[in-house]
C-alpha cells in the first residue's frame, strides 16, 4: 500500500458544483498515481442506483420521512459493505458525492428530523467509519437552485422550496463550524476554475504528502 487511504466527501446544496469537484478531486489523486475509487449517494452499487431512483423520483411523493431516511442508510449500508470498506482495505482513496452530512442536512434541516435519530442510524450502519475530509460547497440558495434549474429536470428534492434548501445549508455550516478540522468550507459562488482551485489549495493543505 502507498500511504493512507482517504475516504474524502463532497457536500453542498444542489447546483453547488459538486460534479465538476468530482473530476478535481480524481485529478489531484491520480497525479500521485494513486488509485482512486470515484462513487456517490444515495447509490453507488447496485441496489443503491435502484434506491437512488425511488428517492428522487416523482412516483413517490407522498414518502413518509421515516421510510426516506431508512432508504438513505439502506443504500449507505451496502455502499459500505461493497464499495467503500473494500476499497479503503485495498489501499484506495474513496471520493463520494454526498454522504451522511447530506442526511443531517436534508431529512434533519430541511425535513426536520431530529439530529439525534440521525445519529442513531448514523452509528449503527457506518461503525464509526466516516469521511477523513469533507469540502463542503457553499453557495447562496438562489444562485445553487438557478444553475441546477438550467442543467436538469427537477427531481424530487429539487421541487423543494428556497426555505428547504437555506435550513439544509444552515445546517452545513453548523456542521462545518463544530468540525473544523473534517469539515473545509469552499466559497463555490465564484467561477468553477475559482473553485476548483479553492479545493486544490485544501488538498493541498491537509493531504499534502501524507
Ligand atoms: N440527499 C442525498 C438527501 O436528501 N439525503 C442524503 O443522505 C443524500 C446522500 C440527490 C439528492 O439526494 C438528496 C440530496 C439531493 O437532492 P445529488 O444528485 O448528489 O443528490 O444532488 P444534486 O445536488 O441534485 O446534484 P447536482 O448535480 O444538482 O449538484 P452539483 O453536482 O453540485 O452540481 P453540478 O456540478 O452538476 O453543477 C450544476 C450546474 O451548475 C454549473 C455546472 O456547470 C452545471 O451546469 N456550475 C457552475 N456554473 C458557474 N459557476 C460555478 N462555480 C458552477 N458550479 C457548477
Amino acid at each position: 500500500m502507498l500511504g493512507r487511504a482517504w475516504f474524502v466527501t463532497i457536500e453542498g446544496i444542489e447546483g453547488a458544483g459538486k460534479s465538476t469537484c468530482m473530476a478535481v478531486l480524481r485529478r489531484f489523486f491520480e497525479a500521485r498515481g494513486e488509485p482512486v475509487v470515484s462513487t456517490r449517494e444515495p447509490g453507488g452499487t447496485e441496489l443503491g442506483e435502484r434506491i437512488r431512483e425511488l428517492l428522487l423520483s416523482h412516483s413517490h411523493e407522498g414518502m413518509t420521512l421515516k421510510s426516506e431516511t431508512l432508504l438513505m442508510f439502506a443504500a449507505r449500508a451496502e455502499h459500505l459493505a461493497q464499495v467503500i470498506e473494500p476499497a479503503l482495505a485495498a489501499g484506495r482513496h474513496v471520493l463520494c458525492d454526498r454522504f451522511t452530512d447530506a442526511t443531517y442536512a436534508y431529512q434533519g434541516g430541511g425535513r426536520g428530523l431530529p439530529a439525534d435519530q440521525i445519529q442513531r442510524l448514523e452509528e449503527w450502519v457506518q461503525e464509526g467509519r466516516r469521511p477523513d475530509l469533507t469540502l463542503f460547497l457553499d453557495v447562496p440558495v438562489d444562485t445553487g437552485l438557478a444553475r441546477a434549474a438550467q442543467r436538469s429536470a427537477p427531481d424530487r428534492f429539487e421541487r423543494e422550496q428556497a426555505e428547504f434548501f437555506e435550513r439544509a445549508r444552515r445546517v452545513y455550516l453548523d456542521r462545518a463550524r463544530s468540525e473544523p478540522g473534517r469539515i473545509h468550507v469552499i466559497d463555490a459562488s465564484q467561477p468553477l476554475e475559482a473553485v476548483a482551485g479553492l479545493v486544490e489549495q485544501v488538498l493541498q493543505q491537509v493531504i499534502g504528502n501524507d
